[in-house]
């Protein structure tokens, strides 16, 4: 029952993205969102998630202390999208802000960047309202590119400590390749945008 509650919630999320990426192709031609994907966490990576965090190993527990049961990940074409899905997503009443996490300002010591949300949005049952969490992950093209290698890639195999720190260097720069990129591509169309008005 709780995993329909989280589905039903990922749902929702996902419905406001879609509505947002309509609203903006309405006003300026082009859609801000690639695509989105949603997923539900397995109930044998929760259980290991509770395990590593020191968690009770309940349904109460999942509700109270997990946090990505339900998770939607959104690309965007440029960074600068993300942040306005998200102001626009953050600035509807029925959401409730309860963790942002950008690590795009500050990205993650692999390299990983991207901007995080917890939210609680509402679901209208039968004889009852609930609220239930939701994590949102906003990445441009390039973001997702790279977390997605690096996630195949580190768990390629298992590799001597000096070439695993190696290898983790060089995913860590091919970050930053990838943030220069967005930030070019950001440029771009800023350059172009301005020169429609
Ligand atoms: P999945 O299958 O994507 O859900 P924790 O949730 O405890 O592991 P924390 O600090 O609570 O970690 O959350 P954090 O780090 O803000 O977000 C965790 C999620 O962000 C991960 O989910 C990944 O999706 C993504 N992520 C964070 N760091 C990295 C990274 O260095 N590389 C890549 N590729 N992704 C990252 P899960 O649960 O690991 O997996």
């Amino acid at each position: 029952r709780l995993m329909t509650y989280y589905e039903c919630a990922m749902m929702e999320v996902e419905t406001k993205f879609r509505v947002l990426d309509a609203e903006f192709g309405l006003q300026h031609d082009r859609n801000p969102i690639e695509s989105i994907k949603s997923r539900l966490k397995s109930t044998d990576s929760l259980a290991k998630k509770l395990v590593r965090k020191g968690f009770p190993m309940s349904v109460d527990s999942i509700e109270e202390n997990i946090y990505d049961v339900a998770g939607v990940r959104v690309v965007c074409t440029f960074p600068e999208d993300m942040f306005s899905l998200a102001e626009s997503l953050l600035s509807q009443d029925d959401v409730q802000l309860i963790e942002r996490r950008d690590y795009v300002a500050s990205p993650k010591p692999s390299g990983y960047r991207s901007l995080h949300l917890i939210i609680e949005v509402p679901i209208f049952l039968e004889h009852e309202k609930r609220s239930v969490k939701v994590e949102v992950q906003l990445r441009t093209i390039s973001m997702n590119f790279w977390a997605s290698l690096e996630h195949q890639l580190r768990y390629k195999k298992e590799l001597p400590e000096e070439e695993t720190a190696a290898v983790a260097a060089e995913l860590a720069d091919l970050a930053e390749t990838a943030a220069d990129l967005d930030r070019r591509m950001q440029a771009l169309r800023n350059y172009l945008d301005d020169g429609e008005e």
